[in-house]
C-alpha cells in the first residue's frame, strides 16, 4: 500500500505534525517532556513519514494523559499500547514518557504518541509547556475514588486556562470493572460532561472495556479535523462514542 498519500496541511494548530524523530520515537520511553516531539509548539504539514523500520503512518499527533494520582493514566496506556493489564504497586515503577501506537482510521494510518504524566498528577504541577503541545488530552477520574471526580472541575480550568484552544478533550471515568467499590456513578460522568460540553465514556484499564475506543474516538476526530474539506459534516465524537458503544451491546443502559 502506498503511503504517498498527500495529507492537507492547513499550518493551523491542529494539522498534523510531521515525523518528530524517526529514529528514537519508536514507542520507547522518552526523556521527557517534549522528547521527540516539537517542543515549540509549531505544527507543520504531514507528510508520509516512516517513524521506524516497521511503522508507517501518514500523520501524527500528540495525546496526553491526566487526572489524579492513582486513576489508572499508566495503566490505560499499558492497556492499550501492549494489551496487558498491570496491578498493584508494580505499575508505579514503571517510568513511561510517552508510546507511539500506529491505527488505521479509514484510510490514513494515524500515529498517536500518547504521554503518560508520571509524577506529574498533582493539580497545578503538570507544566504549561505539557499542554502547549497536546492535540488530544484524555482526562481521567476513578469511579471508585470521589476526590478524583471532584477534582475534575480543577483539572478542565487548567486545561481551559493552558491548552489549545481547540485541543480534542474526553472525559474517561476509569476502573468501571470495580462494581462494590464504586462511589461515582455512571450518570454523574455523564452529567458532569455534559455541563463541560466534553465527550464521556467510562474505561476499564483491567478489564479492557473501551480503552481501544477511546483512543480511536480521538484519532478519528483528530484526523478528520486535519483532513477535512470546508464542505464536510463535522465528524460528531460523542455520537460515534455512542454508537459504538451500542453496537457492541455495552455500558449504556
Ligand atoms: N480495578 C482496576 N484497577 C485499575 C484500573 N486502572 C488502574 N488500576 C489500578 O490502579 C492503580 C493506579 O494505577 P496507575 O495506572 O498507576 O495510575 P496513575 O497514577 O494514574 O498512572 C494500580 O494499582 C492499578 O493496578 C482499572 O481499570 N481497574
Ligand atoms: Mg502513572
Amino acid at each position: 500500500m502506498s503511503r504517498k498519500k498527500a495529507v492537507k496541511g492547513k499550518g493551523s494548530s491542529k494539522s498534523p505534525t510531521a515525523s518528530p524523530n524517526k529514529s528514537k520515537d519508536s514507542g520507547k520511553s522518552g526523556k521527557g517532556i517534549g522528547a521527540g516531539a516539537p517542543s515549540n509548539g509549531l505544527i507543520y504539514p504531514s507528510r508520509p513519514s516512516l517513524s521506524n523500520s516497521r511503522e508507517f503512518y501518514d500523520i501524527t499527533f500528540k495525546v496526553m494523559l491526566v487526572g489524579d494520582s492513582g486513576v489508572g493514566k499508566t495503566c490505560l496506556l499499558v492497556r492499550f499500547k501492549d494489551g496487558a493489564f498491570l496491578a498493584g504497586s508494580f505499575i508505579s515503577t514503571v517510568g513511561i514518557d510517552f508510546r507511539n501506537k500506529v491505527l488505521n482510521i479509514d484510510a490514513l494510518k494515524v500515529k498517536l504518541q500518547i504521554w503518560d504524566t508520571a509524577g506529574q498528577e498533582r493539580f497545578r504541577s503538570v507544566t504549561h509547556a505539557y499542554y502547549r503541545d497536546a492535540h488530544a488530552l484524555l482526562l481521567l477520574y476513578d469511579v471508585t475514588n470521589k476526590a478524583s471526580f471532584d477534582n475534575i472541575k480543577a483539572w478542565l480550568t487548567e486545561i481551559h486556562e493552558y491548552a489549545q484552544q481547540d485541543v480534542v478533550l474526553m472525559l474517561l471515568g476509569n476502573k468501571a470493572d470495580v462494581a462494590h467499590e464504586r462511589v461515582v456513578k455512571r450518570e454523574e460522568g455523564e452529567k458532569l460532561a455534559k455541563v463541560f460540553g466534553v465527550p464521556f465514556m467510562e474505561t476499564s484499564a483491567k478489564s479492557g472495556l473501551n480503552v481501544e475506543l477511546a483512543f480511536t474516538a480521538v484519532a478519528k476526530e483528530l484526523k478528520h479535523r486535519s483532513t477535512k474539506e470546508p464542505d464536510d459534516p463535522k465528524f460528531q465524537l460523542q455520537d460515534y462514542v455512542n454508537k459504538e458503544m451500542k453496537s457492541a451491546g455495552c455500558c449504556h443502559s
